[in-house]
């Protein structure tokens, strides 16, 4: 079910869990600043979730709250994750929905990368 991304943060959110390590996930990448997981429910060859470790329900209080430091470190680890995965070349897809409208399902902010085929002009 779509989320209202203005509600406080949920500690008790299923990636917030999966960062506690209470949950376990298929682990691509970890820093100081995010992890990297398989998405459950691929959409895509490659379908991997980058999380910030604070605690940010979605892209709005992320860009509004987060310093420059997380910021940076939350950017440079997506970056890490897809040169990683060998993505750069063919290319790849980042996306990150926000509220109801944008079919945001888990409030804790995460950005989608999307590869390992020619992916069309969206994926909706
Ligand atoms: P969304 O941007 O909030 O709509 O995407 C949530 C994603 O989280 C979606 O692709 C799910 O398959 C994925 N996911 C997951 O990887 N592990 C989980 O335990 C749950 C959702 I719940």
């Amino acid at each position: 079910m779509a989320i209202d991304a203005t509600l406080p943060y949920d500690p008790g959110n299923i990636f917030a869990k999966i960062l506690r390590g209470e949950i376990p996930c298929k682990r691509v990448y970890e820093d100081e600043w995010a992890l990297a997981f398989h998405d459950i429910a691929p959409q895509a060859p490659v379908h991997v979730l980058v999380i910030p470790k604070g605690e940010y329900v979605a892209w709005d209080d992320f860009s509004a709250r987060a310093s420059a430091e997380e910021i940076a470190g939350f950017v440079r680890a997506v970056g890490h994750v897809a040169r990683e995965l060998g993505l750069v070349e063919p290319g790849y897809r980042l996306l990150a929905n926000l509220g109801g409208d944008g079919g945001q399902e888990v409030p804790h902010l995460h950005v989608h990368l999307f590869g390992g085929r020619p992916l069309g002009r969206m994926i909706s």
